[in-house]
């Protein structure tokens, strides 16, 4: 088996930054103004009355401060609450090319590796804008890389799930490299009429360069100890939204339609299972908790991320040791630990060892083991 080193990573975050205040301003207009019009259907009982969101409660709930949007423009507008995405020509690249383009040029650059050193594209998220043609073949065409490319999904673990089937490729020599790319575009499935969830969520993308460690020239690259992947079915996060909704006649912007999520019982849910995971992990590579130097752990919810750590280590882990993003980057789906890497991994020493790791939607939870080389 050939030995698997993480050699780039890249990171590309959208202009537009979107704040707690302007979401929370938009969302309470639009719920004060339904009210007002419910009015009597209110006060007789028949209408319930939409409540008000807080910034106050988004922060102190999450940790999220912020969020970067791809297309700002219509989102906080009251008569719409959703963004203003233009429809491009199928001669056009399409958006979502566009930004996994961003990531994938830094992730190449920092591996020092030309498009024909790559083998296999992967583009992994939790929505692709079309079916087909997948992204990744459209992004292999504009990178000039020849061999093959798809498209997978899986919700929050679409990267490290992504990143596992890298390592299996390359382990067993059917590709000398690997790009895989997290275009995670979102903002067009949040329901910003939502108070539950119209804060969760933010745009990104992210990238990373796999490859045989034997053409390895990167100066920041880490070998693989072990992957895994694990998943639980779980209805507490869905989205509906699917082809075959066009033959179901329902409204194609129905609220089911869209991501919701019983967010409660995630927490209370997935904590446990993704602090097993990680302490079952680590020791299967050999390690105690107490070796790993850095957790990049997917990007949820603050509370999420203080609970597990408390669980490996037993007290609370420093923002060195578990850095947390949210508060900038808010929810990218399976991006989050990802950007964890790419923004806290180059003072990392040679033999220091860190994990990536995503819970969420499916349930799935990934890990990677890594060890500086
Ligand atoms: N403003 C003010 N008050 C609020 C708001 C708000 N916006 N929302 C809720 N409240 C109120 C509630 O009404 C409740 O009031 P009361 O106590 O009077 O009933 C109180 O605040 C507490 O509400 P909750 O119990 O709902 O609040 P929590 O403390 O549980 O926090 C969270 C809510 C932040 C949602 C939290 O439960 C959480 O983060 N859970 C984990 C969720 C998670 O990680 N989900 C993962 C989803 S992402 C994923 O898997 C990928 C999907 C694919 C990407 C999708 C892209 C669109």
């Amino acid at each position: 088996m050939n030995q698997v080193v993480i050699s780039g990573a890249g990171l590309w975050k959208p202009r537009h930054v979107v704040t707690n205040e302007e979401l929370v301003e938009a969302y309470n207009a639009y719920a004060s103004r339904e009210n007002a019009a419910n009015a009597d259907a209110i006060a007789a009982g028949e209408k319930e009355e939409i409540p008000l969101s807080s910034a106050e409660f988004i922060e102190k709930a999450s940790g999220i401060q912020r969020r970067y949007a791809y297309v700002k423009d219509g989102i906080l507008d009251v008569d719409r609450m959703r963004p203003r995405i233009p429809r491009r020509a199928e001669s056009e690249l399409s958006h979502q090319a566009e930004i996994a383009l961003h990531a994938a040029r830094q992730a190449m650059d920092r591996a020092q590796k030309a498009a024909e050193d790559i083998d296999l594209v992967i583009v992994s998220c939790a929505y692709t804008e079309r079916s087909y043609p997948a992204i990744a073949i459209e992004v292999q065409h504009e990178l000039g890389i020849t061999g093959t490319g798809f498209d997978m999904l899986v919700a929050c673990s679409a990267a490290t799930f992504a990143l596992q089937r890298a390592c299996d490729a390359i382990a067993a020599g059917s590709a000398r490299a690997v790009l895989v790319i997290n275009p995670e575009l979102t903002s067009p499935q949040v329901n910003y009429r939502d108070r539950d969830s119209h804060f969760i969520f933010g745009d990104v993308s992210t990238a990373m360069v796999l490859e045989n460690a034997d053409t390895c020239t990167s100066s920041h690259a880490y070998d693989v100890l072990g992957s895994r992947s694990q998943t639980v079915f779980s209805n507490n996060i869905r989205s509906n939204f699917g082809y075959v909704a066009y033959a179901q006649d329902v409204d194609p912007y129905c609220e089911e339609n869209l991501f919701h999520q019983n967010g409660r019982s995630v927490f209370k849910e997935v904590c446990p299972m993704a602090a097993e995971h990680l302490q079952d992990q680590i020791e299967r590579v050999g390690l105690n908790v107490t070796d790993v130097k850095r957790w990049w752990l997917h990007q949820a919810n603050i509370n999420m991320n203080l609970l597990i750590a408390r669980r490996l280590l037993g007290r609370d882990a420093t923002q060195e040791e578990a850095p947390i993003v949210l508060d900038e980057f808010a929810n990218t789906a399976s991006a989050g630990s990802i950007i964890a890497f790419c923004l806290n991994h180059e003072d990392l020493v040679t033999g220091d060892c860190g994990v990536i790791c995503s819970f969420g939607a499916g349930y799935s939870i990934g890990s990677l083991v890594l060890r500086k080389r």
